[in-house]
């Protein structure tokens, strides 16, 4: 993600900062406990999930807070980016080329993918390409203290403890070794940067080791992909959507309404094909949604299911329409 971007450099930086965290943790928490004392209870509550003391020792070994986290949390930005300056940054050619390249050298492990999962292997790949540049930035913040940092603060800390306990119980299940389970400052592990309640639903151990690797293992990262997208309603029979132009005059009350029509009775309203040809024959539901670019212009497109499938993922028209163009340039047909 965008944001992993500018961690790797924090991170060399992380323990020291650390390091003053447990001399002033009132700095960064909303909590009232003392982290020691909180942890304590965490601690308790993993042993009642069944989390042994091996486990815990290893995972709380030197925790504390890490100030930086907190800092991402309450400073994500609020100006929004405008749709094109999102695709230059999330859709780049490099990435598209990169992203063809790597299809093929490993097309006989995606097509084993595709055809056990029923999900197309050009959105595996775009889903890898667009979470973890195809796994070279997945995040290098310690999970278990990024995760304690949110949990132990006030501000959503009931989501993030459970993602916590989730993730002390991957420790557990011995998937990953305690200090390497890296990730986003959110707690978003490996190369598809699943949150540890992703992972316990969706993640796979499609090499047969034992273990769900989505660090290291490219077959468990491809299928999670696609095992996530399977058991979020996927349907390989279709695809995300395409671009579309809206006639004049066309009711804006319409646009990015959740209510579904058939391609035909889009077709029937004047909607086409951004080449100015007929939509699809097939009669997919759709919705008509709406970005808009620096310039101020407009442009729509018609999301079909596997939209809201991808929404499910990241609740962000940006990222599913992204994940989609990432999909076409990979498209052979
Ligand atoms: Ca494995």
């Amino acid at each position: 993600m965008l944001r992993t971007v500018a961690t790797k450099r924090i991170v060399s930086t992380l323990r020291a900062l650390a390091f003053v965290a447990v001399l002033a943790p009132a700095a960064v928490a909303a909590s009232t406990q003392p982290f020691d004392q909180w942890l304590a209870g965490v601690r308790t509550e993993a042993k009642g999930r069944g989390v042994s003391d091996r486990t815990l020792d290893a995972a709380f070994a030197g925790v504390a807070p890490i100030p930086r986290v907190i800092e991402l949390d309450r400073n994500q930005p609020e100006f929004r980016l405008k749709f094109d300056e999102y695709m230059d940054r999330v859709v780049t050619q490099t990435r598209i080329d990169r992203a063809r390249r790597l299809l093929a050298e490993h097309g006989q492990l995606l097509d084993e993918v595709e055809a056990k999962y029923r999900v197309q292997k050009r959105f595996i790949v775009a889903l890898w390409g667009i979470e973890s540049d195809f796994g070279r930035i997945t995040g290098g913040f310690p999970v278990i203290a990024s995760l304690a940092t949110l949990a132990y603060d006030g501000r959503r800390s009931t989501f993030f403890r459970k993602e916590l306990m989730l993730a002390l119980e991957i420790l557990e299940q011995g998937h990953i070794a305690p200090a390497d389970m890296k990730g986003s400052w959110a707690g978003a592990m490996g190369q598809n940067q699943f949150m540890p309640s992703s992972f316990h639903r969706f993640a796979v151990d499609h090499n047969g080791d034992g273990h769900k690797d989505i660090w290291n293992s490219l077959p468990d990262v491809f299928a999670s992909i696609a095992r996530y997208l399977s058991g979020s309603g996927w349907r390989d029979d279709m695809t995300w959507g395409r671009e579309v132009t809206l006639p004049d005059g066309f009711d804006r009350k319409l646009i990015g309404s959740d209510a579904r029509k058939p391609l035909s009775d889009w077709e029937a309203l004047g909607v086409r094909r951004v080449d100015g040809g007929p939509l699809p024959g097939r009669d997919l539901q759709a919705k008509i949604v709406e970005v808009t670019e620096r310039s101020g212009r407009a442009r729509h497109f018609a999301a079909y299911e596997d939209f809201e499938v991808i929404l499910k993922w990241n609740r962000s028209t940006y990222f599913a329409v992204a994940v989609g163009t990432l999909a076409d340039a990979l498209d052979a047909r």
